[in-house]
C-alpha cells in the first residue's frame, strides 16, 4: 500500500508568465521544496487527473533526472492514471509535443531552459504543455503564478525511484509509469511529412551535412533519423551524445554560440550544408557554404517552396511569425494568397492558429521553425524541411534562398542583445520609448521618416484573448522597422532586444553584409532608445 506524504509548501513568486516556463539558476531548483511547490501549484490549478495521461521528460541536463523522480512521485499523488516518461528521463521538446499528442495525453511536463547554459552553475527549467502538444497559454501559466503565492501543501507517493534507464513500466500507487522510447513517436511524425526516399538519394549521392547537435539533447534524435535511416554517413552529427553541462558550450543555435559550425562551413572543404540544434532540440540553425541563412529568410523559403514537400503537397493554410520576425514571410504568403499572421515572441501564440487551421507554418526570428506536426518548434523537422528542398530542387542553401530574394526582396536582419543590464534601467529605457509612442509618426531620425510607432498589443483571432505590452515597434516610410523589447528567457538581470530590419529590393546590393546596411538603423535605435546611457554599454553582448 502506497502512502501520500504531505509536506509545507513553499510560497514564492514563481515567475510571472515569461515566454517558455519557470527558469532559474540550478542552485535555486535545489533548495528544499521548491521544485516540488511550483509542480504542487500546476497540478493545484489542473482539473482532477482521474483517468489521465501524462508525458515527462527533459533535455537531460543537471538536475534532469532528481527532478523527473520528484514529478513522478508527485504526479502519481494527483492521481494520474498512467505517465509516459522517455528513457533515460529524455525528451526534446518537438518530440515532447509528438508523444503528447499521439498517446492522447492530457499534457505534459518538460524539463529545459532551452537554449541557456547548464551544469550545476547553469540554468535549469520546467514547463507545462497542453492536450495539444503545445505550450500552456497565458491564462493557464497566470493561474500557476498565482497558486505559487499562495500554495500550501505538497503531495507525494512514498516509493523508490523509478528506474530510467530501459523501457518498463512501473506501478507507482494506482499510476502506471511506462518508460518509453523518446525517439519513436516523433520518427514516426517526420516520417509522415517527408520524403525519406530522396533524401537517402542525396546522401547517397555523397553530399555532406555537419549537424552539430551542441552535447544536447537533439543528439539521439538527429544519429537516428540522419545516420540511422537516411544513410547519411557515420560522423555527420557531430557533439551527438547529450552531457549534462552540454560539454561546457552554450547550446544557442546562432552563429555566435555555434562558432565552431560557422568555421567547418567556410573554406573550401566545407560540407554542402551545416546544421545546428539548442539544448532541447526545437530552435535551428541552417548554414550553407560561407552561408549563414537568417531564421526568418528560412520561414519565407520554407513557405515558398512548401508544396514541393510531401507533407505540404496541398499547400499551406496560411503562416505566421513573431512580431520582431522579419517581414520576408509577408511578401510570400501575399504572393500565395495566403493569409499571414504577427503574433507576439513565444510559441504558444501559434497554438490556437495551428488547431484553428488558419495556418501551417510559423517561425520566429530566434531561431526557431515549425509547422501544424507537432506544437512546438522543431530543430530537426527544419533541417530535414531543407535537406528534402535540396534533394528535390537540385539547388543548394544559397541559391535557395537568393532565389527568394529575387521573387520577393530581401530583409537585411540583424539582432542585437544587450545582456545582463539592470532591471530598473532596462525598465526606465523601455518607459521612455513607450512616453514617446504617440509624438513618433512624421518625425525624422537619421534621414529615415518614422510612418508608425506602437507598442504591440495582439488580440487572438481564435479565442480574443489580448496580450498588450508585447514590444516597441518603429516602423519606417520604406518599411523598415526597429522592434525593442525585453526578454523573457533570461536568468540574469535584463536583456534589451533590439531587432533591426531593413527592406532591400536592388539585387546589386544583396550581397551586401548586413551590418554595412543596418548602420542608419542603430543610429537611429540609438538616438530614439538611449542604449548607451540606460545600459552603460557601447556595444551590444551578442550580434546575430
Ligand atoms: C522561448 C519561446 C520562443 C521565443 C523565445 C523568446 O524560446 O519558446 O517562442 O521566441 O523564448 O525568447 P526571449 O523572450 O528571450 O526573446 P525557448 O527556445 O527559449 O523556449
Amino acid at each position: 500500500m502506497i502512502r501520500i506524504h504531505t509536506q509545507p509548501a513553499i510560497r514564492f513568486e514563481g515567475q510571472r508568465p515569461g515566454t517558455s516556463g519557470l527558469r532559474k539558476k540550478v542552485g535555486v531548483f535545489q533548495q528544499p521544496g521548491y521544485l516540488e511547490s511550483f509542480v504542487q501549484s500546476l497540478f493545484d490549478v489542473l482539473p482532477d487527473a482521474t483517468g489521465k495521461t501524462l508525458v515527462l521528460g527533459g533535455d537531460g541536463r543537471f538536475h534532469n533526472r532528481e527532478a523527473i523522480q520528484v514529478i513522478l512521485r508527485m504526479a502519481a499523488a494527483k492521481g494520474y492514471a498512467r505517465v509516459f516518461v522517455g528513457r533515460g528521463g529524455i525528451l526534446s521538446t518537438p518530440a515532447a509535443s509528438a508523444v503528447i499528442r499521439r498517446r492522447g495525453a492530457s499534457g505534459g511536463i518538460v524539463l529545459s531552459a532551452s537554449h541557456n547554459p547548464g551544469g550545476p552553475d547553469g540554468d535549469f527549467g520546467i514547463k507545462y504543455n497542453i492536450a495539444n502538444g503545445g505550450p500552456a497559454p497565458e491564462s493557464l501559466t497566470e493561474a500557476v503564478h498565482a497558486r505559487t503565492l499562495e500554495v500550501e501543501a505538497i503531495q507525494c507517493v512514498e516509493a523508490p525511484d523509478v528506474p530510467l534507464d530501459s523501457d518498463a513500466v512501473v506501478r507507482l500507487g494506482a499510476t502506471s509509469v511506462e518508460v518509453i522510447d523518446p525517439v519513436a513517436d516523433y520518427a514516426e511524425v517526420l516520417r509522415g511529412l517527408f520524403d525519406f526516399d530522396a533524401m537517402r538519394r542525396l546522401f547517397a549521392s555523397g553530399f555532406r551535412l555537419r549537424m552539430d547537435a551542441m552535447c544536447a539533447v537533439g543528439g539521439p534524435y538527429a544519429k537516428a533519423i540522419l545516420e540511422g535511416e537516411l544513410g547519411a554517413p557515420v560522423g555527420t552529427v557531430v557533439n551527438a551524445q547529450p552531457l549534462e553541462d552540454f560539454g561546457g558550450m552554450h547550446p544557442d543555435p546562432n552563429p555566435v554560440h555555434a562558432a565552431d559550425l560557422i568555421r567547418h562551413m567556410s573554406g573550401p572543404g566545407a560540407p554542402d550544408m551545416g546544421a545546428a540544434t539548442d539544448g532541447d532540440a526545437d530552435r535551428n540553425l541552417i548554414v550553407g557554404r560561407n552561408f549563414v541563412v537568417t531564421p526568418s529568410d528560412s520561414l519565407a523559403v520554407l513557405a515558398m517552396h512548401a508544396r514541393k514537400v510531401p507533407g505540404y503537397r496541398d499547400g499551406i493554410a496560411g503562416v505566421a511569425r513573431s512580431m520582431p520576425t522579419s517581414t520576408a514571410v509577408d511578401r510570400v504568403a501575399a504572393a500565395l494568397g495566403v493569409a499571414c499572421f504577427e503574433t507576439p515572441t513565444g510559441w504558444k501564440f501559434f497554438g490556437n492558429l495551428l488547431d484553428a487551421g488558419l495556418i501551417t507554418l510559423c517561425g520566429e526570428e530566434s531561431y526557431g521553425t515549425g509547422s501544424s506536426h507537432v506544437r512546438e518548434k522543431d530543430g530537426l523537422w527544419a533541417v530535414l524541411f531543407w535537406l528534402n528542398l535540396i534533394a528535390v530542387t537540385g539547388e543548394s542553401i544559397e541559391p535557395l534562398v537568393r532565389g527568394m530574394w529575387r521573387e520577393y526582396g530581401r530583409c537585411v536582419y540583424s539582432r542585437h542583445d544587450y545582456e545582463g543590464i539592470a532591471t530598473a534601467d532596462a525598465q526606465a529605457l523601455m518607459a521612455g520609448l513607450r512616453d514617446q509612442l504617440d509624438a513618433l509618426p512624421g518625425r525624422e531620425v537619421q534621414g529615415m521618416r518614422i510612418a508608425a510607432a506602437d507598442d504591440f498589443a495582439y488580440i487572438d483571432p481564435v479565442d480574443g484573448s489580448v496580450s498588450r505590452g508585447q514590444g516597441v515597434r518603429v516602423v519606417f516610410a520604406d518599411g523598415s522597422r526597429l522592434v525593442l523589447r525585453l526578454s523573457g528567457t533570461g536568468t540574469e538581470g535584463s536583456t534589451l532586444r533590439l531587432y533591426l530590419e531593413r527592406f532591400e529590393n536592388d539585387a546589386s546590393r544583396y550581397g551586401m553584409d548586413a551590418s554595412e546596411q543596418l548602420g542608419a538603423m542603430v543610429r537611429a535605435a540609438e538616438e530614439l532608445a538611449q542604449i548607451r546611457r540606460w545600459t552603460g554599454m557601447d556595444a551590444p553582448t551578442v550580434v546575430t
